[in-house]
């Protein structure tokens, strides 16, 4: 009987996508495989390291199921996810040996990867258990390096290296990402079954990984929101946050248009600053810390420890130097609009409340009755919101900014 012939990709997976399962195929027929392994990463130290953000494991592990999915000789092994600390080749080898000893192993790497496997944890034992399968894309690689490469391991470790010329795809992990995060399609990107999984469970909707989220130049000069640069600030709004950000911004607009009309507010106003009010969101914390220092804001301590807060002072600074907004009422109402503060004007309460009562809010419970209170009676909202608030914010534990309660118990005295 021949040894049965097992190929081995693994990967991030995040999430996998076509690409990653062409190459399955392709090193399948070329080397008549009887099966390959996609085996999803564990914990991945390198990528920690670079700051990077991997998707949970269950939820990677699940994606590289739906794409295996009665696809023949194509199977997902959880094993370097089960594994408890880093991901390491070797130690998933010696186990696979372990369990199928007769089998011959293939491992599936890019050439890139190929070239620094030398760094990797015990490379003598991943070629000595595996022979190696080099995907070589003919427009990516530099020829001489990878001989080189080649020719180095074969010495140094008695790899058995095998070139598998392959079909230059150019879809990606961050694409998928980058794509989802901009509200983009990603039909026959990856399989429909995964593509679905990624929407219902909202992945990668808040990603921006190459996008520079710093906006730079101003807009326009002196802007005060008139009929003929709103869509500008839309667009550049719609440029600078992820999408449901973006959506959720839309919806705080109509919102606080709709209230000013109810209350006697200007309408427009309120409009340009539900739309410029959350642009501070996805700044690094050291630029939101910058922004508002240099910009005479100071930052307390309580607002260092949770960056979260910063992103209102940081989005004002934002909205007057990027979008050129000089009317000082909107850019305190953006300052505000986290924690509220005491005495708040109509247009300032508008933008509070606008925020937690949008269209796209779901979480909150008492959201139907504080919907309706808004239209009615703005303090009485804003109480039931500030009050709802502090109990979410004592159950979560979270430190809570003295603004709020002051803000808290200001509307509660006047009453
Ligand atoms: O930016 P959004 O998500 O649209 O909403 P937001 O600006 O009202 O605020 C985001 C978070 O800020 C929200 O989860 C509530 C929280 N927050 C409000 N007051 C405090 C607070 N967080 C802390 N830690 N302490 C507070 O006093
Ligand atoms: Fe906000
Ligand atoms: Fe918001």
């Amino acid at each position: 009987m021949t040894p049965e012939k097992i190929g081995i990709l693994g990967g991030t997976f995040d999430p996998i996508h076509y690409a990653h399962l062409l190459l399955a195929e392709e090193a399948k027929s070329a080397f008549s495989l009887d099966k390959v392994l996609l085996m999803p990463s564990g914990h991945s130290y390198m990528k920690e390291e670079m700051g990077k953000k991997v998707t949970k494991a269950s939820d990677r592990l699940t994606m590289a199921r739906l794409s295996a999915l009665g696809e023949k000789g194509l199977f997902v092994s959880d094993m370097e996810i089960r594994r408890e600390g880093n991901t390491y080749t070797a130690d998933t080898l010696e186990a696979l040996a372990k369990e199928n000893p007769d089998a011959v192993y293939y491992f599936i790497v890019g050439a890139d990867t190929l070239c620094n496997m030398h760094t990797w944890y015990k490379p003598e034992t991943i070629f000595a258990l595996a022979e190696i399968c080099v995907a070589v894309r003919e427009d990516q690689v530099e020829e001489e390096i990878l001989q080189e490469t080649i020719e180095r391991l074969q010495r140094e470790y008695g790899a058995r290296i095998h070139r598998l010329p392959i079909l230059s795809v150019g879809i990606s992990s961050t694409l998928i990402r980058d794509r989802v995060a901009r509200g983009e399609s990603i039909h026959f990107l990856t399989p429909a079954a995964v593509e679905s999984y990624i929407l219902e469970k909202g992945l990668y909707q808040d990603e921006l990984s190459n996008r520079s989220n710093l906006p730079t130049g101003l807009i326009n000069e002196n802007i005060a929101l008139s009929r003929e640069n709103r869509l500008e600030i839309v667009h550049k709004v719609e440029e600078i946050l992820p999408y449901k950000r973006f959506v959720h911004s839309l919806g705080v607009a109509g919102t606080a248009y709709a209230l000013s009309l109810v209350h006697g507010a200007d309408p427009e106003r309120a409009e340009l600053a539900g739309f410029l009010h959350d642009v501070g969101k996805y700044l690094s914390k050291e630029d939101k810390i910058r922004l508002c220092e240099e910009n005479g804001l100071p930052v307390s301590e309580i607002e260092r420890d949770n960056e979260e807060l910063l992103h209102a002072k940081a989005g004002a600074v934002i909205a007057r130097q990027t979008f050129g907004v000089e009317d000082e009422e909107i850019l305190s109402a953006i300052r505000c609009h986290s924690t509220g503060k005491p005495a708040m004007t109509l247009l300032e309460k508008i933008l509070y409340i606008a925020d937690y009562i949008e269209p796209g809010r779901n979480l909150a419970k008492r959201l139907p009755e504080i919907r309706k209170a808004a239209f009615r009676d703005l303090d009485e909202a804003l109480l039931m919101i500030l009050s709802d608030t502090l109990t979410y914010l004592r159950l979560k534990e979270a430190p809570i900014d003295p603004m709020t309660e002051e803000t808290y118990a200001y509307y509660q005295q006047s009453k």
